[in-house]
């Protein structure tokens, strides 16, 4: 057949909104009607197709169907026909069912615990990936350009990608993001309602990078901005490694210290509940870094390395606003703290607001959507909170204009490095401006991203390990190469479509010259096919505010 389809693999929600496309090839034929079929063989609903016009990152002429109006649980294939009944495509089987974003849910935050460093991951719950604890990263030593005797404990936490890196930037977004979705799932602030068990293994794991990120903190209150290899690893295992060569730690920075006390101001609300005292330790760290970010308003990220990712960013203003919003939040209402006046941050915040506009998503680099999702969600000022809500819904308003606008209804101006993670905080902010101004257009283009991340693509991919038929088989992902299990880790979220393929020097098989073609299932193929905490962390978000 000479017709592709494009739909989600791993299947629809009964009450959801349920489209997938049909790509044309050089066949003069047309799509025009599709079926559902069932197992059985039975026709279960049958509809018209649309035309949705050519793509332009593809080429492609493509139609549309939708089967939203059928809701009956089950497993079906779509079949698409011409005028005169003649198939054109079908489908894999896949499945209408309740638990599947559920269970998609409960797989990519468990990739949180395959990404922990420096501890044993027993088989009891690792199971086949099991492995024996490393990197303990206990005793490092500072990199020559810190000009620092001593050694430095910053055992734990997650590693970043595919790589052995730790990297706090990274970490605070990633970090950040799944507090946001811990804050929500609290009874009666989210719509949404998880089992109780989900809420706690997400504190748990949560926790175990925020340990990570306390040992971070240097005396002065200042943060380091990262552990890594010395040269870049190959595909070895983490003990390999640790026979091969040493690591380090890096930094300080003002980007490094200011998402630390972001997310410690943050962790502060979320776990004042469950952990009181570590709570308590969290406000005390954020407090002090934010005071030496005051004192150290832009040093810079450590240039000069080798062996991991820079992160470089020197705009400070996005993190400064994250920051403030979070402490504001934390600091009991009026009172001075710490040497932190109300009225001090409430100022700054004001100026905050004007510098950094509200963003479609949130990104490593462009942090400020934190600060105005704090304000939103705080109630110490309803003037800031009024405007914190407007200027997300205003944003909620674009995203779904551009997803009305493109083909595959995804709300990307480029496909960059880590497009499934911009997909994914697109469509948190859809769903974040959802809970103050409901619409269903908002849960409709959300939806319509998840579709995307799980196969309605060009590529006909599931973007998410060990979810569907078509999850990619070979990430580029230092553990999943060196484990001798043949299924990669489950639930890590690779990069997807990227245009600028930053990889053709190692000489990766893109599908197709336009940009909507870049991606490829190889290991070699690091712009397109590597996982990153920051892409997996939007994903749960999005996925725990589905409804
Ligand atoms: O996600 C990062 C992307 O935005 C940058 O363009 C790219 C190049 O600097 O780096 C990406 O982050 C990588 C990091 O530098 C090292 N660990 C793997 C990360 C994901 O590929």
């Amino acid at each position: 057949m000479d017709f592709s389809l494009h739909y989600n693999h791993v299947g629809y929600a009964p009450a959801a909104s349920k489209e997938f496309l049909v790509a044309g090839g050089s066949s003069v034929a047309v799509p025009a009607c599709f079926q559902l079929v069932s197992v059985s063989g039975e026709v279960v609903f049958s509809g018209a197709m649309g035309e949705r016009g050519t793509c332009s990152y593809t080429g492609e002429f493509l139609w549309q169907g939708d089967f939203s109006a059928f809701s009956i649980p089950g497993h079906f294939r779509i079949v698409v026909v011409d005028d005169a009944g003649t198939p054109l495509a079908r489908s894999r089987e896949f499945e209408i069912a309740e638990r599947l974003m559920g269970e998609q849910l409960a797989l990519t935050l468990e990739s949180f615990y395959f990404q922990r460093s420096g501890v044993e991951l027993p088989a009891d719950r690792a199971r086949k990936w099991a492995r024996p604890a490393a990197h303990l990263d206990n005793c490092l030593e500072f990199h020559p350009s810190m000009n620092r005797a001593g050694t430095w404990n910053a055992h734990g936490g997650w590693y970043d990608a595919g790589d052995y890196g730790k990297y706090i930037v990274n970490g605070g977004v990633s970090v950040g993001t799944l507090l946001l979705a811990a804050e929500l799932l609290e009874v009666g602030r989210g719509r949404v309602v998880r089992p109780v068990s989900f809420r706690t293994n997400l504190l748990e794991e949560v926790r175990f990078e925020l340990e990570f990120f306390l040992r971070m903190q240097d005396t002065d209150g200042g943060v380091f901005f990262k552990v890594s290899p010395i040269r870049w690893d190959g595909f070895v295992s983490p003990a390999q490694s640790d026979l091969n060569q040493k690591r380090q730690i890096l930094g300080k920075s003002t980007t490094s210290t200011l998402n630390f006390a972001g997310v410690m101001a943050h962790a502060h609300r979320v776990y004042r509940n469950v952990y009181p005292a570590f709570a308590e330790q969290c406000l005390g760290a954020a407090i002090r870094a934010y005071s030496w970010a005051i004192k150290n308003p832009d040093v810079t990220y450590p240039h000069n390395t080798e062996g991991s990712g820079g992160y470089g960013d020197e705009r400070y203003d996005d993190e400064f606003f994250w920051t403030r919003a979070m402490l504001f939040r934390e600091l009991p209402q009026g009172a001075a703290h710490a040497g932190l006046s109300e009225t001090e941050l409430l100022q700054a915040l004001q100026q905050d607001m004007e510098r950094c506009p509200a963003q479609m998503g949130l990104s490593w680099r462009d942090t400020e959507n934190f600060g105005w999702i704090a304000l939103a969600l705080q109630d110490n000022d309803s003037i800031m909170q009024a405007k914190a809500r407007a200027a997300l819904v205003c944003v909620a308003e674009s995203i779904v204009e551009h997803c009305n606008a493109d083909a595959y209804g995804i709300s990307l101006d480029k496909f960059v490095w880590g497009s499934n993670g911009v997909i994914a905080n697109h469509g948190l902010t859809l769903m974040l401006a959802n809970l103050w101004n409901p619409d269903t257009r908002y849960v409709k283009s959300a939806r319509g991203m998840l579709d995307f991340i799980y196969g309605k693509n060009p590529v006909n991919t599931c973007f998410v390990t060990g979810a569907a038929w078509s999850s990619p088989k070979f990430p580029h992902h230092r553990i999943c190469h060196s484990d001798g299990v043949e299924d990669p880790i489950p639930g890590l979220v690779v990069g997807g479509i990227n245009a600028d393929r930053q990889d053709m020097h190692r000489f990766p098989h893109y599908p197709g010259p336009q940009p909507g073609f870049s991606y490829t299932d190889e290991r070699c193929s690091f712009a397109s096919n590597e996982t990153a905490i920051n892409w997996n962390a939007p994903l749960v978000a999005l996925l725990s505010l589905m409804e």
